[in-house]
């Protein structure tokens, strides 16, 4: 099932969303206002006979999302794979090829690591619900590959997922339809980083095969989908690494300079990588509480410092909100924005960040120039109701 079909799937109605979903308690003077911008089929949560979940973003609760809600989402299924059995490979150009255990793996250094990431096709169709924030451990990428040794010509580093399935391979005027492996590849500089994880923990307990049990691969601050699950082998390479999820499902397209007009000869089309978080914000609840509206949101992106994160009311000036101090490096950035001011009935509200190196998070509109819908990451406008 395709990312887009289990999410047609989900939007069909396929029964409800399980109610077990633990809803903090709320005060007595507290509550929360209603959203009157989610879509009626809107369905977050387990959808029976759909391996997708998305995340409601409504129910944040602190820095970090419940295993049992976090989001999930991939391309061929959830592979089933056994942890006593399980073996990591290393092969290609490495000293001399290697398998890990799980066991091995725990035997080495560990870390520990917030890290919060959203799959690039998330976007107010979703409510936003395709992101999530965990805690994650594991071993460093790097300590593995310099365990195995990195051969000299070696430049790019290939993951491989343990699910398989028939991928189209489009060559000219044909079109290939074989079984092959989830894969993506980073370069060998960025392996080499200190963030790359290989992660068999969330939150303090194994991974969940819907997380990628029993190792994953973790790039904070990069798009979901090169959070490769169910890792089974690492593969080093010189050349580059074309699979159909980094070469040709996964990338952008974006008219830069003229007009953006299809046949405007100064505008170039650029195509790209879904590699780093473009920068995001989003607002996800409002509350009445303590005299006034608390509106909570979280902010994604690629570990960037960021310089604020404003609201605006009805198309009102922008106000600073507050960012919380838990927020970390490659978390999601949890702000607040204190509205004192509000009244009964429909109010819009919208959130705005900016990071250190002066990126503004953009609006729809202008993002306009962008032909795939791919890393979406305008102003999102909240329609929300004060009883
Ligand atoms: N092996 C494998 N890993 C995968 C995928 C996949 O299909 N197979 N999907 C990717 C995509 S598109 C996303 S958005 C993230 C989702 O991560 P999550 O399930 O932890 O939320 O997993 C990524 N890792
Ligand atoms: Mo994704």
């Amino acid at each position: 099932m395709t990312r887009r079909d289990s999410l047609k799937a989900g939007a069909a109605g396929l029964l409800a969303m399980l109610p077990d979903w633990t809803m903090p308690a709320l005060a007595d003077d507290e509550a929360d206002m209603q959203f009157t911008d989610i879509p009626k089929n809107f369905k977050p949560g387990n959808n029976p006979g759909s391996e997708t979940r998305v995340f409601d973003i409504r129910k944040i609760d602190g820095p970090f999302v419940p295993k049992d809600q976090f989001f999930a989402l991939q391309h061929m299924g959830q592979p089933e794979v056994d942890g006593a059995s399980y073996r990591l490979k290393l092969t290609g150009m490495v000293s001399k090829a290697a398998e890990f255990s799980l066991d091995d793996l725990k035997k080495m250094h560990p870390v520990e690591l917030a890290a919060g990431y959203e799959c690039s096709g998330n976007s107010p169709r979703s409510v936003e619900g395709l992101c999530s924030c965990g805690l994650f451990k594991g071993v460093r990428l790097r300590d593995l590959l310099k365990q195995a040794g990195v051969g000299a010509k070696a430049r790019e580093v290939v993951f491989f997922g343990a699910d398989r399935g028939p991928q189209e391979i489009v060559f000219r005027t044909q079109t290939f339809k074989l079984n092959q492996q989830f894969g993506r590849s980073i370069t060998l500089e960025n392996a080499m980083k200190p963030e790359p994880l290989l992660a068999y923990a969330l939150n303090g307990e194994p991974l969940t095969r819907a997380q990628g049990f029993p190792v994953r691969l973790i790039m904070p601050g990069w798009y979901g989908v090169c959070n490769v699950k169910w890792l089974a082998e690492i593969h080093l390479q010189e050349d580059r690494f074309l699979g159909n999820y980094q070469a040709r499902w996964y990338r952008s397209l974006v008219g830069v300079n003229g007009t953006g007009e299809d046949n405007d000869p100064a505008t170039q089309w650029v195509e790209n990588e879904i590699t780093r978080i473009h920068l995001k914000s989003v607002i996800a609840r409002v509350r009445k509480k303590a005299g006034a509206y608390e509106v909570l949101g979280f902010v994604l992106n690629d570990g960037t410092p960021l310089k604020s994160v404003e609201v605006s009311v009805d198309n009102g000036p922008w106000r600073k909100a507050a960012l919380a101090s838990t927020n970390t490096q490659f978390s999601w950035k949890l702000f607040t924005y204190r509205w004192e001011d509000a009244t009964p009935g429909e109010h819009t509200l919208v959130s705005r960040v900016t990071d250190v190196e002066g990126n503004v998070q953009p609006t729809a509109e202008e993002l306009k120039r962008k032909k795939t819908f791919l890393q979406d990451n305008s102003q999102f406008p909240r329609k929300v109701m004060i009883a």
